[in-house]
């Protein structure tokens, strides 16, 4: 069954500040973050204006673009945080707070009372400033289940929107997303988001899961650019979404701004966009194989669950070269206006494979092959 409700927030000006080569400018970040408003992101979550005098300005400016999406920032679940927050215009403010053995153990020290009794002074605080507010346990999953829900539970009553699911080290499961939030679904009436590093590849997955579980807000970045390898990518989320129910994803968001923003974050973070990125891949949409190109010559649904024309993309094939077939050569004879018989087509398909035997043609040397075959 498709996954109705959901929304995007996107943390390419947070979690993306946190990928290594990532140092946006003021005017960068109002272009990303125009960017991402045209795509139609639901939000848009920014450094914490604690990080740096410059995050705090870049923060209010953002905060006053009058953007469609809502403006949020990210903070530590600390009075002295939520206090400078308030004031910077955003619509609402993700407080976090470590609820994991680890980090309790090896970072802040504080036992689940004491969060428990912190986390109300602060989002009393921000809801009384009239700010949305959620609340994540930073590495949620390897926090004693026990203590992540008696936090969930305490939030949730203290009036949070959200609740925030942070796979912060990438060690989470599909399976283990989606019974987390069946179970939070049984105790919390809150929103539940969902934020998943990338680190053994289940990022795409987990969010899709965790959904299915009950779940409503995921977050993304451009590229999944963040911490490390970082976090599930906005295109590769929305194409997951969208080979459930194109048309609701069409209608929710403008696709075709998906390569403009991908290029945009690529060049500005110095990177290449990588050849297996979802949609935006150089590859995405390309086809090769005999069997993969006669099949998309006559429906490209056979072996495109994206159709290219949404994202504003078109698909390419590659036919010079011994894996081709004789209906894909067909077809660009066809294109170049020439017209072979049957059998004339499968012997011009032989000589082009024992040609292609030493390395692939190009496609010049195939068209001149065509039409040199009629010549002779
Ligand atoms: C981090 C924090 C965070 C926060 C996620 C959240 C994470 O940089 O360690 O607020 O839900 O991955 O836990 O990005
Ligand atoms: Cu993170």
């Amino acid at each position: 069954m498709p996954i109705e409700r959901f929304a995007i927030i996107d943390s390419t000006l947070r979690e993306g500040e946190q990928f290594s080569n990532a140092h946006f400018t003021t005017d960068e970040k109002i272009t990303i973050a125009k960017l991402l408003d045209e795509f139609g992101v639901e939000y848009i979550e920014l450094t914490s204006p604690v990080a740096s005098p410059q995050s705090c300005q870049d923060l209010r400016t953002v905060a006053s673009l009058g953007l469609h999406a809502k403006v949020l920032t990210h903070v530590r679940c600390h009075m002295d945080d939520a206090r400078v927050a308030v004031e910077s215009g955003v619509t609402g403010i993700d407080i976090l707070f470590g609820t994991s053995s680890y980090l309790r153990e090896f970072s802040h020290g504080k036992s689940v009372d004491e969060i428990i009794v912190e986390a109300s002074r602060v989002i009393e605080f921000i809801k009384d400033h009239g700010k949305e507010v959620r609340f994540s346990s930073e590495d949620s999953f390897r926090s004693a289940e026990g203590d992540l829900l008696r936090v969930y539970q305490a939030v949730d009553r203290m009036g949070v929107n959200r609740i925030g699911v942070a796979d912060t080290v990438g060690i989470a499961t599909p399976r283990q997303c989606y019974a987390l939030a069946v179970e939070l679904r049984h105790h919390i009436s809150c929103d539940i988001e969902f934020h998943g590093h990338n680190d053994a590849g289940c990022a795409i997955a987990n969010s899709y899961s965790i959904l299915e579980g009950g779940a409503t807000h995921i977050d993304t970045s451009v590229l999944g650019i963040g911490e490390r390898n970082g976090i599930t990518p906005l295109g590769g989320f929305v194409a997951r979404m969208y080979a459930d129910d194109p048309a609701a994803i069409k209608k929710k968001y403008d696709l075709r701004k998906l390569k403009e923003l991908d290029e945009l974050v690529a060049s500005l973070v110095k990177i290449e966009i990588p050849f297996d990125e979802f949609v935006t891949g150089k590859f995405a949409f390309h086809h090769k194989a005999g069997m993969h190109t006669k099949a998309i010559y006559v429906n490209p649904h056979s072996y495109e669950i994206l159709d290219p024309a949404d994202f504003g993309l078109t698909r390419t094939m590659n036919i010079a070269h011994r894996l081709t077939g004789h209906n894909a050569v067909g077809k660009r004879a066809e294109e170049l206006g020439l017209t072979f018989g049957k059998d004339e087509l499968r012997q011009i398909t032989r000589n082009i494979k024992a040609l292609a035997d030493a390395g692939p043609l190009s496609m010049d040397e195939l068209d001149s092959l065509l039409r040199e075959w009629v010549v002779a």
